[in-house]
């Protein structure tokens, strides 16, 4: 059985990059340790706070938040964080060569009905030419991400990471805190016909791409018809599909015209796009790419649909055809 870091190393991952992933992975291990406790632990409810996106913080998303944000500015090659659960980014350590994005708890809803959940990650190269603390740091294109990955509490634990080449799944065993590889260069399944959406809001959604959606659930014959699997966490949905082949799709809505998305580019489009690109699939915003998008502000948000490369394209054409719908 092959450990994470003997498997970055045969990717020719620089030691300094292995060393930060071996950090987060360290805190993902107590994260799922503080997870698997449930109601007899800590972890469970939620805290008077709310984050800067206007969301009531689950007392583990401050844990999560807590332990990544502790554990990398003591690391040494981490010059400046940003988490969902922060405002604003913060140095760790002047002059290092990386910065890290995280979204220490995604899906949040999940915790008290012990349902999956998990902690999203991004790694760039940091920039010489914005200050440290400054959140241009981030201000770069997806495709500049060095290393993207994500950690599943599930049943059991599962970390999926890239350094930009092969995907790769390990699991963690609990009893000695290591990842261990349980599918190395992972392949898109092409042709699953499942996909994954908050259906709730269909209704908000551009007419040509309710009538798209419809279309793809419409009775027809079983080969041609999708099936619907919503966990409600993006982590748990786009594992399902990196594993399992479909469609991922949370598009803009007409809602709030300022905020018509609700998933975040840095720390949840942008690595998950990495990922799926990575072993197969694409991934793209409603106006292209997802890793030809540059941040512009650190808590920007975007539309997502990713996995398989038709049904992205057919739901692409369908958006970009469609004109803006109020329900
Ligand atoms: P979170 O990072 O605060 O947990 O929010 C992101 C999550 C995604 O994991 C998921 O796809 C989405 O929110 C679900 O939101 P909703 O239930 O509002 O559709
Ligand atoms: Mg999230």
């Amino acid at each position: 059985m092959t450990l994470l870091n003997e498997v970055l190393t045969q990717d020719n991952t620089p030691q300094a990059l292995i060393d930060v992933v071996a950090c987060i992975a360290n805190c993902c291990c107590q994260i799922a340790e503080q997870v698997g406790h449930g109601a007899l632990g800590e972890t469970l409810g939620a805290t008077e706070a709310e984050n800067v996106q206007g969301e009531v913080q689950k007392k583990l998303d401050i844990i999560a938040n807590d332990l990544l944000v502790a554990a990398l500015v003591a690391q040494g090659s981490v010059r400046t964080i940003a988490s969902e659960e922060e405002e604003h980014a913060r140095v760790a350590t002047h002059g290092a060569p990386y910065i890290v994005a995280f979204d220490p708890l995604d899906g949040s809803s999940n915790i008290d009905v012990n349902g999956q959940i998990g902690t999203i990650f991004t790694v760039f190269n940091a920039r010489d030419d914005v200050p440290d603390h400054s959140e241009e740091q981030f201000f770069q294109a997806g495709s500049k991400q060095i290393c993207a990955g994500y950690v599943l509490y599930g049943p059991y634990t599962t970390l999926v990471i890239s350094t930009g080449t092969a995907v790769h799944e390990f699991t963690l065993n609990k009893m000695r805190g290591e990842f261990y590889a349980s599918k190395l260069a992972m392949v898109f399944h092409a042709g699953m016909r499942e996909f994954s959406a908050n259906m709730a809001n269909l209704f908000y959604w551009p007419k040509k791409f309710q009538n798209h959606i419809l279309g793809m659930i419409a009775p027809q014959s079983a080969s041609t018809r999708f099936t619907m699997r919503w966990q409600g966490a993006m982590v748990g949905d786009v594992h399902r599909i990196l594993t399992r082949g479909g469609l991922f799709i949370y598009p803009g809505d007409s809602r709030d015209i300022k905020q018509p998305a609700k998933l975040r580019l840095l720390y949840e489009a942008f690595p998950m796009a990495l990922l799926i690109e990575a072993a197969g699939g694409c991934a793209y915003t409603e106006q292209g790419r997802i890793l030809a998008a540059s941040l512009n502000e650190l808590h920007q948000r975007t539309p997502v649909i990713l996995g398989d490369k038709t049904f992205v394209s057919e739901c692409f054409t369908a958006l970009s055809a469609a004109e803006k719908c109020i329900a």
